[in-house]
C-alpha cells in the first residue's frame, strides 16, 4: 500500500479486522468486557490479528500486538504516551504526579529531572538494606503462623511492597506485618482504587444516584488520604534532622529544578508520594506473586534458584552487590514478566497523521498495545506459552528483544521504577526461596484478576521454613 500511496487517507478510510456482527450505532458493544479488559484485548488479538479494533458506541479502540506494528507506535517521533481511561481516572488520587501527568504538563519534566537520579541503579544501594529488612519481617510473620498454613500470597506480597515503598520513598513505616488492622491510609487508599476501578466507565449521574453513598465515601477518602500524606510531608519539613537518610521525600524537599531553580510545590510532592503508591506497589506485588506461583509449580526451577542464592551468598548475607549476581533468578523474573506483564499494556497517541501496518491514523487518535500477546508472539520460539527461564540465555533470546519485550512501557514515559522493582523483587524472592519451601495446591489453576494491573486470583501456597531467618 505504501508504494502506491499518492492520496492522503483519513481515519474514516481505515478498515481493520473487528469482531463479527457489528451493529449500527452500538458497534461492537456486545463484545465489551470491562472487568477483564486486557485479557479480552488479548483474546481479540489471537482471533483478529496484529492490529484490530472494537467500535464501542462510535469510539474506535485499536489493539496493536504484532511486533512490527508495536515498533511503529513506539516510535517517539510519531507517537507519545496517552492517558487511557483507567490511567486518567487515577488523576483523582495522583493528580499531575509522574505517572498520570499529561505530556504537556510542565510538572512532569520538573519532577522527572529531580527524581531520576534517585531511581538510577546506583541509588539502589541506599535502599537495599530496607528491602532486606522488610522481607525479613514478612518471613518472621510467616514463621509466626506455624507450618502447614495456606498463605494468601497475593495479599502478603501487597503488604511487602507497601512496606518497602513506604519506608524507601517517604520514611513511613506502615507496620504491615505487625499491626492487627491495616493503617487508615491503606484502608482508604485501597477503597479509592477499588472505587476508581469500578466506576471507570460509569456516568456521573449514575454515581450521584445509584452509587451516591459510595461516591461520598470516595470523596471523603480522597480528602483523608491527602491530609495524611500532607501531614507526613509537613512533619518531615519541620524536622529534617529525622530524615530518611536521603529517601525520595528528602530529595523532593531539598532539590530544585536545575533550569528554573524552583523546588517542587507541596501539592506536587503529595502527588508524587501517591504516585509511588499507585505505580509502585501493586505492580511489584503482582510480579512477586506470579513468580512464587511459578516457583511453587516448577520445583526444579526453585531448586536452581536456591542453589544460586547459596553459591552467591556462601559467605553470609545477601548484600547489594550480590543481588546483581543472581543471574538465573533474574531470568525467572524476566520470564514471569513476559508471561504476566502485570501492567498488561499501555496507550499511545499519534502526534501527527501516520500509519500502522499500512493503516492510516490521524493526529490525536490513540491505540492500546497488548503486551499479553506481544510477549507470546511466535518470535519467542516454539512454545511461547511455556514458563521457561532458560529461554533468556544469551544465545536463545530472540534477536529483536527490544521490540518484543515491553513490560515497563516505552520511550520517555517508560517506568522510572524499573531498577527499583528488580532490586526489590530479586531481593525478596532470593530471601524467600533460601528460607522457605514452597508448596503449591495441586488443584490450583492459575486465574487472573484485573484491576488495572494483573494478579493471580486466590493463589494459596504453603510456605514452610527451611532455615533461620
Ligand atoms: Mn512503573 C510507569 C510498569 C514498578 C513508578 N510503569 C510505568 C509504565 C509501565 C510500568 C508499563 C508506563 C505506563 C504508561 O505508558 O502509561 N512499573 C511497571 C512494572 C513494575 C513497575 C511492570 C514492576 C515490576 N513503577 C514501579 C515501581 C515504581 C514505579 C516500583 C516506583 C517506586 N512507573 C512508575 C512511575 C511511572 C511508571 C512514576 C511514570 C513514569 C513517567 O511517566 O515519567
Amino acid at each position: 500500500m505504501t508504494t502506491t500511496d499518492y492520496r492522503r487517507q483519513n481515519a474514516s478510510d481505515r478498515v481493520l479486522p473487528h469482531p463479527p456482527y457489528r451493529i449500527p450505532l452500538l458497534g461492537d458493544l456486545w463484545d465489551l468486557h470491562v472487568t477483564d479488559s486486557s485479557q479480552w484485548g488479548w483474546r481479540g488479538a489471537q482471533k483478529y490479528g496484529a492490529i484490530y479494533e472494537r467500535n464501542i458506541l462510535g469510539s474506535r479502540v485499536t489493539y496493536v500486538s504484532g511486533p512490527a506494528e508495536v515498533a511503529e507506535v513506539n516510535n517517539e517521533d510519531r507517537w507519545a504516551k496517552f492517558l487511557g481511561v483507567p490511567i486518567r481516572n487515577l488523576r483523582a488520587v495522583a493528580g499531575d504526579g509522574l505517572f498520570t501527568a499529561h505530556n504537556s504538563e510542565p510538572n512532569w519534566a520538573e519532577a522527572h529531572a529531580i527524581l531520576a537520579p534517585a531511581f538510577q541503579q546506583s541509588a539502589m544501594r541506599t535502599y537495599h538494606y530496607t528491602m532486606v529488612e522488610s522481607t525479613r519481617q514478612l518471613l518472621r510473620y510467616w514463621g509466626s503462623q506455624g507450618d502447614d498454613v495456606w498463605h494468601d500470597v497475593s495479599a502478603d506480597m501487597s503488604k511487602l511492597a507497601l512496606d518497602v515503598i513506604g519506608r524507601v520513598a517517604f520514611g513511613f513505616d506502615f507496620e504491615t506485618f505487625t499491626r492487627a488492622e491495616p493503617h487508615d491510609l491503606v484502608v482508604r487508599f485501597q477503597r479509592v482504587l477499588r472505587y476508581i476501578n469500578r466506576a471507570a466507565y460509569s456516568h456521573p449521574l449514575v454515581e450521584a444516584t445509584v452509587f451516591r453513598s459510595q461516591r461520598d465515601q470516595h470523596r471523603a477518602d480522597i480528602a483523608a488520604v491527602h491530609r495524611i500524606v500532607d501531614d507526613i510531608v509537613a512533619t518531615r519539613r519541620a524536622e529534617p534532622a529525622r530524615s530518611g537518610g536521603g529517601d525520595l521525600l528528602d530529595l523532593m524537599l531539598t532539590s530544585r529544578n536545575p533550569e528554573t531553580n524552583e523546588p517542587l510545590s507541596d501539592e506536587n510532592i503529595r502527588n508524587q508520594i501517591l504516585t509511588f503508591l499507585v505505580a509502585g506497589q501493586e505492580t511489584s506485588a503482582g510480579v512477586m506473586s506470579f513468580a512464587l506461583h511459578f516457583l511453587s509449580t516448577h520445583p526444579e526451577v526453585a531448586d536452581k534458584v536456591r542453589g544460586e542464592v547459596e553459591t552467591v551468598c556462601s559467605e553470609g548475607e545477601l548484600t547489594y552487590d550480590r543481588v546483581a549476581k543472581l543471574r538465573y533468578l533474574r531470568r525467572v523474573v524476566d520470564e514471569t514478566l513476559r508471561l504476566w506483564p502485570v501492567a498488561p499494556g499501555y496507550f499511545r497517541k499519534a502526534k501527527q497523521d501516520t500509519r500502522v501496518g499500512g493503516h492510516p491514523f490521524e493526529a490525536g487518535e490513540w491505540v492500546f498495545v497488548v503486551l499479553l500477546q506481544l510477549h507470546r508472539d511466535q518470535a519467542w520460539g516454539d512454545n511461547p506459552e511455556a514458563f521457561d527461564p532458560d529461554r533468556w540465555e544469551r544465545d536463545r533470546r530472540p534477536a529483536d528483544l527490544a521490540n518484543l519485550y515491553k513490560p515497563f512501557g516505552t520511550g520517555m514515559r517508560a517506568c522510572i521504577g524499573r531498577q527499583f522493582a528488580y532490586q526489590e523483587i530479586l531481593t525478596a524472592l532470593a530471601l524467600i526461596v533460601r528460607n522457605s519451601e514452597l508448596t503449591a495446591n495441586p488443584d490450583y489453576e492459575l486465574k487472573i484478576v484485573e484491576s488495572i494491573t494483573l494478579r493471580p486470583s486466590e493463589l494459596k501456597l504453603r510456605i514452610n521454613r527451611r532455615s533461620a531467618i
